[in-house]
């Protein structure tokens, strides 16, 4: 019934667009990070009509960094470290709720950035756990290990019930389009330690300017 990756996409490429982010000098560069998560989208899009609730948040959040990447200010949203030290500067991040501020890109990216972390821990309990383990149960650790602390009750139970549709381990490895599950662990093993990577960059980056726990 699914069909992952029929559109020419296969997880060990959006994994390598990921590990295309970082520049000579660290920093995290914007459109390779959006386009990783639009190819993750793409998968997620295939996963059943049950997850839209989720590819709809992210995809709107992707088209909020979009309009700043071709709006008038588009040079300061190059990197994400550029990206802060604009909005800092001109005092466009809303610290506070309910504030008339829009939105922020500072905002917007911490929740994706925060969003990585699942992915991180998902794909990392998928390459690690045996040929038998339970990917709703890999799936649920890693959400309650990363994002389930930022979302609300409701939230949290939509997405724990949507995980429980999740097919098993081998049909993941299947239609990550990567060849035998020995060469998709492979690729996992190769491409998680990329990602642990952009995270703890940005998790710095954030931690420095206190913005963490921006509304
Ligand atoms: C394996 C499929 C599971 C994918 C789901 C994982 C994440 C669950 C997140 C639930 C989000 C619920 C919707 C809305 C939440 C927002 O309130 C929240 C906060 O934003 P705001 O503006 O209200 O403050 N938004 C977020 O937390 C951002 C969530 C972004 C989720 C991005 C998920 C991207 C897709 C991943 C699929 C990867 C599959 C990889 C494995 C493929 C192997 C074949």
């Amino acid at each position: 019934a699914m069909a992952y990756g029929d559109d020419g996409h296969n997880l060990r490429e959006v994994l390598a667009t990921f590990k295309s982010c970082l520049d000579e000098k660290s920093e995290i560069l914007m459109d390779p990070y959006l386009a990783g998560w639009k190819g993750l989208v793409r998968f997620l899009n295939t996963m059943g009509t049950i997850f839209t609730f989720v590819s709809k948040d992210a995809v709107a959040k992707i088209q909020i960094m979009e309009e700043f990447r071709s709006g008038p200010h588009k040079e300061s949203y190059r990197t994400l470290q550029s990206m802060v030290s604009y909005e800092m500067a001109n005092n466009l991040v809303d610290m506070k709720k309910n504030t008339e501020r829009p939105v922020s890109g500072c905002r917007t990216i911490l929740r994706l950035h925060r969003a990585l972390l699942w992915l991180q821990l998902f794909l990392e309990g998928l390459r690690t756990g045996g040929t038998d383990c339970r990917t709703s149960v890999v799936c649920t650790d890693s959400y309650n290990a990363s994002l389930a602390n930022y979302h609300p009750w409701i939230i949290r139970k939509a997405t724990t019930i949507a995980f429980c549709t999740l097919p098993n381990r081998e049909a993941f490895f299947e239609n990550m389009k990567v060849g035998s599950n020995e060469e998709a662990v492979e690729m996992l093993g190769e491409a998680l330690p990329h990602i642990k990577k952009l995270y703890d960059i940005t998790q710095e980056l954030y931690s420095r300017h206190k913005l963490l726990d921006l509304p």
